[in-house]
C-alpha cells in the first residue's frame, strides 16, 4: 500500500462512480481511491434521478457503487461490486492516474 502514497492526486479520465454518500460500500471505494491518490468523479444517484436512470439503463441494475468506465474508443463498461472496483483501481498503471 505504501507505493500508492507517492501518486499525485489526479482525476481519472473516463471514469465515474455512481454512488450515494451514506452507502457503506460506496464509502469503501471512495476511501480506497483517496488512499491510492485517485480522484474519482462521482455521480450521486440520490440527488439526481438522471444519474439513477443512467445507471439502471446502462448497467442494468440500480445497485451502487458502480464504476462507469469509458475507453478511448467510446466503449463503456459498468463495474459493480466494491471489491471488484477497488481491485480494478489497484491495477491501474500509474500513468492512468
Ligand atoms: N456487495 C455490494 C453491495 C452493494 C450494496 O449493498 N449497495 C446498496 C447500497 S449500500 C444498494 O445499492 N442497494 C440498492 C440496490 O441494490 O438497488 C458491494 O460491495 O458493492
Amino acid at each position: 500500500m505504501i507505493r500508492f502514497l507517492n501518486r499525485s492526486k489526479l482525476e481519472l479520465d473516463g471514469h465515474h462512480l455512481y454512488c450515494f454518500p451514506t452507502c457503506g460500500a460506496c464509502i469503501a471505494v471512495r476511501l480506497s481511491a483517496w488512499w491510492m491518490g485517485i480522484q474519482l468523479p462521482t455521480r450521486n444517484v440520490l440527488v439526481s434521478s438522471g444519474h439513477a436512470a443512467e445507471l439502471a439503463a446502462g448497467g442494468g441494475k440500480t445497485q451502487v457503487p458502480c464504476l462507469r468506465i469509458e475507453d478511448a474508443d467510446g466503449g463503456v463498461q459498468w463495474m459493480y461490486e466494491s471489491s471488484d472496483i477497488i481491485d480494478y483501481l489497484k491495477e491501474l498503471p500509474s500513468s492512468s492516474t
